[in-house]
């Protein structure tokens, strides 16, 4: 072996070890938090994330940041996007303003599912450790799908989110048509703590977060009621990010249910639905996959990175591939957040051009998947950006330069599960 391959070598095993590291210190017994002082809770699908990640040294506490996860699933199906263990003052909006009453303290709106999916594959990693795990779960996660079914699924089948949080693409242009629309009148005063920990040049605008508070406090005074929440709801937007994730993890709870002699019933027909429903998130005007405002049926008119997950939703899409090899000509340490050539395209500032490790692995594996040569160059991409720069809550597409939190928890995840691994 040459001097330039074992030098190779030592350096991936260096950031092996430091993942591994990053994923021990954010460890907080049970749950990870996405990364020390910005975020100091569990959010739902950076746990997922996090699971993929212990599953590579210690799959018991790959299974509990699940389990931990599910603890606090509300009656109604619906999981939290954040729980807040433990209070900490150094995140805002904590648990006062959120008020909400589920088995732990939580916000009331959800996130991405993931989970399902990946539940199945700590599963398939270890059958034996995995397959009661896996069964006490599996109702939980039913419930949740069915809930996502009933509450977020709009007229033309495409699941849309209530809040861009929800998303978990907070300030992603998708959001702007149906922002607009909101007066924020009465949000009153608050203190933001999130500036205080990240640039302020790389975190959504007071515009935002005057309008994310408002949406707060709307569904907090109308109790977190689902069904109240469903009437003159003034921000619907039928979401890519929630439609694809969702659809792939129905899909990988059939497989998995099936195999391991669960009841299946009824899954079939909510992957049927959600494929078709998929059609109604193609923009033919520009052709390719879209969030639109389901208020006034506007669309968004933004080639994203959740654009790019109709392959892990489990479509062919051959359509998309010129697309990405676009975006990727475009941005050398892509995927984008958001298309480069996009007018509203911002390099730095969080979901509207930076990358994020994360969505390129769902983005590359269902590439790969699917036939799709690219897929494996979006992995190489990512593994050369976190190689260089390390692992921060995400980068610079044309530069690749770090941005965001430090030490992140799904960066390093994401470097064990899959970038960091040999192609
Ligand atoms: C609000 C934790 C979360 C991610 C989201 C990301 C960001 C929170 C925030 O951080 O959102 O949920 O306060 O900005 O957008 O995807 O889950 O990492």
């Amino acid at each position: 072996m040459n001097t330039e391959t074992l030098a190779a070598e030592a350096a991936v095993s260096e950031r092996n070890a430091e993942a591994r590291a990053i994923l021990t210190a954010n460890d907080r017994g049970g749950y990870t938090v996405p990364t020390a002082g910005l975020y100091p809770y569990q959010w739902n699908w950076d746990s997922a994330f996090a699971a993929l990640g212990f599953a590579q040294f210690d799959m018991t506490r790959a299974w509990a940041e699940i389990e931990t996860l599910f603890s606090g699933q509300w009656d109604s199906g619906m999981v939290p996007h954040i729980l807040f263990h433990k209070p900490d003052p150094g995140y805002f909006p904590g648990p006062d303003v959120w008020g909400c009453s589920g088995p732990i303290a939580s916000s009331g709106i959800t996130q991405p599912p993931v989970a399902l999916s990946f539940a199945t594959r700590l599963l398939a990693a270890d059958p034996a450790l995995g397959a009661a795990k896996f069964a006490a779960l599996y109702p939980k996660m039913r419930k949740w799908a069915d809930w996502f079914l009933r509450w977020r699924r709009d007229e033309k089948g495409a699941i849309f989110v209530i809040h861009p949080w929800e998303s978990g693409r907070d300030n992603a242009p998708d959001w702007d048509n149906a922002m607009d629309a909101i007066d924020p009148q009465g949000v009153g005063h608050y203190e933001r703590r999130d500036t205080q920990h990240v640039d302020a040049s790389m975190r959504p605008t007071k515009y935002d977060y005057d309008r994310y508070i408002w949406l707060v406090k709307r569904a907090k005074a109308l109790g977190w009621d689902d069904a109240l929440m469903a009437q003159d709801n003034p921000f619907r937007v039928a979401d890519p990010t929630m439609h694809f994730t969702l659809m792939r993890g129905v899909r990988d709870l059939l497989a998995a249910g099936a195999a391991q002699g669960l009841d299946v019933d009824g899954l079939a027909d909510q992957l049927a639905a959600l494929e078709s429903g998929a059609e109604a998130l193609f923009n033919p005007g520009m052709g390719y996959y879209d969030s639109y405002n389901c208020a006034n049926g506007i669309w968004s008119n933004a080639l994203s990175n959740a654009s790019f997950l109709c392959w892990f939703g489990g479509l062919k899409a051959p359509q998309m591939e010129a697309h990405l090899a676009r975006v990727l000509d475009a941005a050398p340490y892509g995927v984008p957040s958001l298309a480069p050539f996009d007018p509203r395209f911002d390099a730095k500032r969080y979901w509207r051009g930076p990358t994020w490790a994360m969505m390129n692995m769902m983005i590359g594996e269902g590439a790969s998947e699917q036939g799709v040569a690219l897929g494996e160059e979006v992995r190489a991409r990512t593994r050369e950006v976190i190689g260089k720069y390390g692992f921060v809550e995400y980068f610079d597409p044309m530069t690749g330069a770090a941005a965001g939190g430090k030490a992140f928890t799904w960066t390093a995840a994401v470097w064990l599960a899959w970038a960091g691994q040999e192609g």
